[in-house]
Order: C-alpha cells, then sequence, then structure tokens
C-alpha cells in the first residue's frame, strides 16, 4: 500500500495540542486587536489612556498556557492585556475598564490597563514600577506560611522595572524562603524612552538571578511555544516546591510606551521596521498554516470573529454606567459617613 504523504511541516508544540495551539493564536489575534482598540477609543476622545503590549503577544499567550486556572495566582503589569485575557479575564470586563465603567471589575476606579480579578487568581496592578513584585513575594510566602503546595505565583515586570529596588528586595527574599513564584521580566529592550542599555551593563537580565541564589532562564518571546516550554519547567518548580526561578522572555515594543508618549523623538524608524520582521502575530499564523493546523479560511474567519467580539464588547461595556456619585468614596475612607471635606 502507497504510504501516506502528508504535507505538514515537522512542527515544535511542546506537548501541546491543536486545540491548544489555536488557543494560543487566538489569544494573540484577540490581544492586538484590543490594544488596537484601546489606542481608537483614545483618539477618539472616549477614554483617558491607553497601553499597548504589541510585540509581546507571543509570551503572554505561551505563559498563559503555563498557568493553572483556580491554582496558580497572577500578579500582572500593566502592559499583560494577552496574559490575563489568557486566564480568564474577559474582552468585556477589559474594556469595562478601559471605559471606566461601573460594573468594572475595580468598580471603576482603576486606571485602563490596570486589570484585576479577585475570582481568577488576578491581583490588582500596582501603577508603582515594581510594587507589586514584593506583593507578589508576599502572597507567595502566604502560600507556604499555610502549608498551600502545589500552587505558584506569576509575577510579571518589563526589564526596566528589574532597576528598581523592590524587584531585588522580592528576588532576594523570595530565594531566601525558597518560594512557589516565577518572575517573569518580558524583556521589549525599552522603558518608555531609556534603552537596556541606559538601564543595565549586561546583555540579559537572566544573569540578575545567580547573584541571588535562583535559575535565570531565557526564551525567545516571540515564539509562543518556546515561551510555554520555559515557563512550563519554571511553574512546575515552582508548584513542586523546587523555589523561584527568574525568567526572561525577549521581546520587543512597537508601539510608542503610551498614547501619553510619541516614541518618534527617541526611536528611529528604520530600527523599528526592522524589528518588524520578528512579529511574533504573523510569525506564529505561518507556523500553524505550514503545519496545517489551520487553514487560510480559518484563520480569516477566526480574524473576523475576534474583530466581531471585540465590536460587540466595546459597544456592551460603552452602553454601561458610570459609578455613581454617592459611591465616590468607597474604598477610600473608612466609615460611609466620613466626609473630611465637608468639615
Ligand atoms: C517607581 C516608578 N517610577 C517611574 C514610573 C513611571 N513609569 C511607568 S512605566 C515605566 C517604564 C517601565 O519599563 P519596563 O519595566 O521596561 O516595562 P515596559 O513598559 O517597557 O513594558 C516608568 C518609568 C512609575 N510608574 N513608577
Amino acid at each position: 500500500m502507497a504510504k501516506t504523504v502528508t504535507a505538514r511541516a515537522a512542527l515544535d508544540r511542546g506537548g501541546l495540542t491543536d486545540d491548544q495551539l489555536i488557543a494560543m493564536l487566538w489569544n494573540m489575534l484577540l490581544q492586538r486587536q484590543l490594544d488596537n482598540r484601546g489606542f481608537q477609543l483614545n483618539r477618539q476622545g472616549k477614554i483617558p489612556f491607553a497601553l499597548g503590549s504589541e510585540g509581546h503577544e507571543a509570551l503572554q499567550a505561551g505563559a498563559a498556557m503555563a498557568f493553572a486556572r483556580g491554582v496558580d495566582i497572577l500578579v500582572p503589569y500593566y502592559r499583560d492585556l494577552g496574559l490575563v485575557l489568557g486566564v480568564g479575564i474577559t474582552p468585556l470586563d477589559l474594556l469595562t475598564n478601559m471605559f471606566a465603567r461601573e460594573a468594572d471589575l475595580s468598580g471603576g476606579r482603576q486606571f485602563p490597563n490596570h486589570y484585576t480579578a479577585r475570582d481568577r487568581g488576578v491581583v490588582s496592578i500596582s501603577s508603582i514600577i515594581a510594587a507589586h513584585c514584593t506583593h507578589a513575594a508576599g502572597i507567595a510566602y502566604a502560600l507556604t506560611y499555610t502549608g498551600e503546595s502545589g500552587r505558584a505565583v506569576l509575577c510579571t515586570t518589563g526589564e526596566g522595572s528589574t532597576s528598581q529596588g523592590e524587584w531585588h528586595e522580592a528576588i532576594n527574599f523570595s530565594a531566601i524562603h525558597k518560594l512557589p513564584i516565577v518572575f517573569l521580566v518580558e524583556n521589549n529592550g525599552w522603558a518608555i524612552s531609556t534603552p537596556q542599555s541606559a538601564q543595565m551593563a549586561i546583555r540579559d537580565v537572566a544573569d540578575k538571578a545567580s547573584g541571588y541564589g535562583l535559575p535565570g532562564m531565557i526564551c525567545d518571546g516571540t515564539d509562543p511555544v518556546a515561551t510555554y516550554r520555559t515557563m512550563k519547567v519554571a511553574m512546575e518548580r515552582a508548584r513542586s516546591g523546587g523555589g523561584p526561578t527568574l525568567v526572561e522572555a525577549k521581546c520587543y515594543r512597537f508601539l510608542s510606551h503610551s498614547t501619553d508618549d510619541d516614541d518618534r523623538v527617541y526611536r528611529d524608524r528604520e530600527t523599528l521596521a526592522e524589528q518588524r520582521a520578528d512579529d511574533p502575530l504573523p510569525k506564529y499564523e505561518r507556523v500553524l498554516l505550514e503545519a496545517g493546523i489551520i487553514d487560510d479560511a480559518g484563520l480569516t474567519a477566526m480574524k473576523a470573529d475576534v474583530l466581531k467580539q471585540t465590536n460587540t464588547a466595546t459597544d456592551e461595556a460603552e452602553a454601561l454606567p458610570y459609578p455613581s456619585v454617592d459611591d465616590m468614596t468607597t474604598h477610600v475612607y473608612a466609615g460611609a459617613a466620613y466626609e473630611p471635606w465637608l468639615e
């Protein structure tokens, strides 16, 4: 009998099923669409601020795949839209946050791109760079203290945040106490207008791990499978009592830092265009197309669906009411009757 000839290219799938590989593509497409929507809404004057994670999609889809829902705890930073989508926050949750509506999971009080969902294990974001790293170490310490095993804390930052004292304190404390935590550094080369070379005298952030006595790992953050592979090892080490890991995922930031920043004043367009060759989204689309995991029609349909879901969530969130003025001091001052400005 003739041997079946398959057109499928060999695929490094990191042990993931077709459905999981497709789920990562979905996550990446949705992340980019929602990022763009944030910028559009800002330029339309509908929301005060937006941040983009364009270029981070692959590493966030891969890291989310290594996160155990209902078990692990995520302490993210503001550029983690894909990661929070991947652990169960919905497009409607995100847009309700951007529009600061009452139904927002922080009651319409948080900044755009400052996500939280207690029921999904996502801790509220701190705008103070690296302050959340000590919170994350504290949460990991609490897991150890209360004897909860099999759970890990995932704490993310950019590479610029690793210059902050609190990052070092959190890493040191975690290593000393062998805490169940993974510090994921999304190294996009820039901290607003400060390049990595002006931030540290080393090439790899992962090298900082050895000074504190924890393992440092590096992965290609433009490849979701490579990131998943690395994060799986690190998260399993944390869950099984092996202690903390520092993971550095190399990527690039394609957009300005935020809608309040104009990157043309510090980054030349040629370098940006060169980096586009490594754009994780079309790269991963090609991988799945060549492996026959998805076909052109499937990809087109998926993109249409992502746009439709983004539009629906935008319209729904925009139609929701703002928080009531009566609710202004909730979670701000102790006691409903305390109104210091009236005294
Ligand atoms: C303590 C503190 N200093 C400065 C800022 C202003 N700030 C906000 S984001 C940012 C850059 C952080 O860069 P990085 O950690 O590399 O993350 P990226 O934004 O590149 O993803 C700075 C300096 C801040 N929020 N907190």
